[in-house]
């Protein structure tokens, strides 16, 4: 394994280093310049100041500027997807995606302009859609922010009625990153008094800054704002009435004809890509189901294998455990299915590395314990101690097959393919399912399921 030591981390641990160093041979090392040192030192901050901005900036500046190769390389990604369908598993139903992507590559036309309303609850949103039906904009969808925003729409409205929440803040970024135009729109603005609707529209001005431009965040009344009024007589009397301004949404009705008018051509890309990413995400939703349903009788065989060699051969160590439970053929076997397609000698380097991953993590030891203290407190008292090791072992491997599984669907996401297995992302992989696997009645079931397959089944080697 070899890790890669970060510049900024270098240049601040050697500064701290030497100037432990200095301090702790304070009068033996009298050459060490006096400048040298707090140098160091100051680099390494700034370095990982640097880093810490570059990679707030990775976060948060997401690229406007989306390209027509950009939206051919999502329609290549969605072809080859569903070529592997085809060739994968014919029998699969997939007319409906080929069709879709066949009208995106024929490069249609901008259809009518469309709007998305979307907000928290009572924020607003079909008061503002009747009063758009007003001013002609006939297509607009309306959409509570907590449901998956997908919408088949141009622009999108984005109401609030005070600054932004986090949950909003997160909603906006993803808005933004599927290429929507958003305006974010601050309603009810009746309900506080000049000065502080202004202090509200200028914080959100500020919140959404890094990736809207202030000028597409406005303030509106979608309702007749009502203003009290009390005239005092002079016999003593007063009147009270209460007067009604109209609804006013002028200066967002502005906005959304600048943006309808100026960036035609971009709008027209923008809602091809999400139509295309849109399709890719469902083929590869097929896919990845095609491939697990291949997966798991493959999984199964090697857990009734590595559950034969054991019960026959019993357990001295846990290492002897962890090489049982990853067979490098599974591994291969599973490699192919994901289009990964690991070498003999590559599926042997992956079955070490996972092998130190459960035992380091102390999953292999875990497994043992759940496995025969659910047998000592559980009716299944006809297994024999001897075949608790055989059902421990085939409980790792269903583990190990079942991060492997899903540890290989991320990889065909990657852009390069790497045939080494990544230990931080396979650990995490494997921590996540070993937790699934030990929730409610899952456990059980296995050892139910296994321990029958297990007595039934003749010894294999
Ligand atoms: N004071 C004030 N009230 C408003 C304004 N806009 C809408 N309302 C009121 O807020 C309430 C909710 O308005 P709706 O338009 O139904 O809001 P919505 O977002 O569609 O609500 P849901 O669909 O239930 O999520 C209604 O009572 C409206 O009259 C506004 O600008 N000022
Ligand atoms: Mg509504």
């Amino acid at each position: 394994m070899t890790f890669k030591i970060k510049k900024s981390t270098f240049f601040l641990g050697l500064g701290i280093f030497l100037l432990w160093i200095e301090e702790s041979l304070y009068h033996n090392i009298v050459t060490l310049s006096e400048w040298i040192l707090p140098i160091m030192v100051l680099v390494g901050i700034f370095l990982l100041k640097e880093q810490i901005k570059n990679q707030k900036q990775k976060k948060y500046s997401i690229s406007s500027s989306l390209t027509l190769s950009d939206l051919n390389q999502v329609i290549s990604d969605a072809k080859e997807i569903i070529n592997c369908i085809v060739e994968e598993d014919p029998s699969q139903n997939i007319s409906n995606l080929k069709i879709q992507l066949q009208i995106l590559e024929n490069n249609p036309h901008l259809s009518s302009f469309s709007i998305g309303i979307v907000g928290k609850n009572n924020t607003g949103k079909t008061s503002l859609k009747k009063l758009l039906n007003q001013e002609k904009y006939a297509d607009i969808l309306e959409k509570d922010i907590f449901t998956s925003i997908n919408l088949d729409v141009d622009v999108i409205i984005f109401l609030v009625n005070k600054d932004l929440t986090h949950s909003e803040w997160e909603k906006i970024k993803l808005l933004h990153q599927s290429y929507y135009p958003c305006l974010i729109v601050f309603n009810k603005q009746d309900q506080y008094n000049n000065e502080d609707r202004q202090v509200i529209l200028e914080k959100i001005q500020q919140q959404v800054q890094s990736i809207i431009h202030p000028n597409n965040v406005t303030r509106i009344n979608s309702v007749p704002e009502k203003i009290k009024n009390r005239q005092y007589n002079f016999d003593g009397s007063t009147r009270e009435w209460i007067e009604e301004d109209p609804p006013n949404i002028m200066s967002l009705v502005h906005r959304i004809k600048i943006i309808e008018g100026q960036n035609k051509q971009q709008l027209f890309l923008a809602k091809n890509w999400r139509t295309a990413t849109k399709i890719r995400q469902q083929a590869k939703i097929i896919s990845n189901q095609i491939r697990y349903n291949k997966a798991i009788p493959i999984i199964t065989k090697y857990e009734l294998v590595a559950a034969t060699i054991v019960s026959v051969n019993p357990i001295s160590s846990l290492d002897f455990l962890a090489t049982a439970a990853i067979n490098t053929q599974m591994i291969i076997d599973l490699s192919n299915i994901y289009k990964q397609e690991f070498t003999f000698s590559q599926g042997k380097v992956a079955a070490i590395t996972i092998g130190k991953i459960i035992v380091q993590l102390g999953i292999a030891e875990l497994s043992i314990h759940a496995i025969s203290s659910l047998l000592k407190s559980n009716m299944i008292t006809y297994i024999l101690g001897s075949l608790s090791q055989g059902i421990s072992v085939a409980y790792l491997t269903h583990i190990v097959g079942l991060s492997l599984t899903e540890y290989f669907q991320e990889q065909g996401d990657m852009v390069v393919n790497c045939s080494k297995i990544d230990v931080t992302k396979f650990s995490q992989i494997i921590n996540k399912i070993f937790t699934r696997t030990q929730q409610g009645e899952s456990l059980q079931i296995f050892v139910k399921q296994t321990s029958s397959k297990i007595f039934t089944v003749p010894t294999m080697i």
